[in-house]
């Protein structure tokens, strides 16, 4: 992990591994990938929050106060990663046809497990619970986290449903520019009372972004229109006034009114004037609040030879049941 100096306002809790710890992780992730054969990430997120429990206790207190403190941003440095690590495969499908990384499927469950519980999307990466972020050719320019050239604009994951995770995992398999994973804090949005006031109200719809509805546009394609896809409305703001929650997309929401619309492009404002990065390095795993933080990432060039950038990506949600009683079934992945 490596945070720029001078770019950060508030603390990042980070937990950096000792080498007898990175082995007992390893011992477990060997032994449960020996017993879990073939291994089926789905069939394991009901076993997560089990097996989590073996981890090294200094990771599972950490995490574990870092789920009751509710900590903006949490990083677990030194995650025992394969030595063979396969090369970066250019699109999540090659990641998935090939099984690529399974063993650091397992780890970011583990890790997730301790805070939660894993779940996943059927209209995204096709159901998938770990997903691969990695740059993917054809789509340098696209508003997904498969993009690379652009600026991946700032939002709260899966922003239009009410089953959005608590927690986006995301640990970092390889790095080699040092691109920065960007997000800003609730807690730094500083507008005036009135307009907080207005961001607290349902004057605002959240809309299925690209990694939902399949589609790949760019910026200038989507362009701010929205129809057709599936929203939902609600408020900017909510939770306790003395500790908020925000939900908010750059590219995926818009306002009702039109002093919802001047209150929202306040907040954006604000938003964008509070950046801070952090710089995930091999073995980091991030775990970064969805109700207190919106993130997005910086741009890069795509390389396209088996070392470029590669993310694996968990949802966590503090629990299931709030998934159960939405889709009214027990499933762990929201259709
Ligand atoms: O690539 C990153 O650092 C973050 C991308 C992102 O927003 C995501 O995977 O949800
Ligand atoms: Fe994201």
């Amino acid at each position: 992990m490596n945070e720029r100096a001078g770019e950060r306002s508030g603390s990042v809790e980070s937990l950096v591994l000792r080498a007898d710890e990175r082995a007992e992780i390893a011992r477990l992730g060997d032994e449960t990938l020996a017993r879990r054969q073939p291994w089926d990430a789905l069939a394991f997120t009901g076993e997560a929050a089990a097996v989590a429990q073996y981890l090294p206790a200094r990771l599972r207190h950490f995490l574990a106060r870092a789920r009751t403190e509710q900590a903006d941003v949490t990083i677990v440095s030194g995650l025992p990663l394969s030595e063979d690590l396969v090369p970066t495969p250019t699109g999540w499908e090659l990641a998935a046809k090939t099984g690529a990384g399974l063993r650091e499927e397992l780890l970011c469950m583990l890790c997730a497990g301790a805070l939660g519980d894993p779940f996943g999307w059927s209209d995204q990466q096709n159901g998938r619970i770990v997903h691969d972020v990695c740059p993917a050719p054809g789509l340098e320019r696209s508003l997904t986290s498969a993009s690379s050239e652009l600026n991946l604009a700032l939002h709260t994951e899966d922003v239009h449903h009410p089953c959005r995770s608590d927690y986006v995992g995301l640990l970092c398999l390889r790095n080699p520019d040092a691109t920065g994973t960007t997000f800003v804090r609730v807690d730094r949005m500083d507008v005036p009372d009135d307009v907080r006031e207005i961001l607290s109200a349902d004057r605002f719809r959240f809309y299925a972004d690209d990694s939902h509805e399949n589609t790949e546009l760019d910026a200038e394609q989507l362009a701010g229109r929205h129809e057709n896809r599936v929203s939902q409305d609600g408020s900017v703001l909510f939770g306790p006034p003395e500790f908020p929650y925000l939900r908010i997309d750059f590219d995926f929401a818009s306002a009702l009114d039109g002093k919802a619309d001047a209150a929202m492009s306040q907040a954006f404002e604000s938003l964008r004037a509070s950046v801070e990065r952090v710089v995930l390095e091999p073995g980091d795993m991030a775990f970064l609040d969805n109700y207190r933080v919106v993130h997005g990432r910086e741009p890069f060039s795509p390389r396209y030879d088996g070392h470029d950038r590669w993310l694996k990506r968990v949802n966590v949600i503090r629990d299931i049941r709030r998934v159960f009683v939405e889709t009214r079934s027990l499933t762990r992945v929201i259709v």
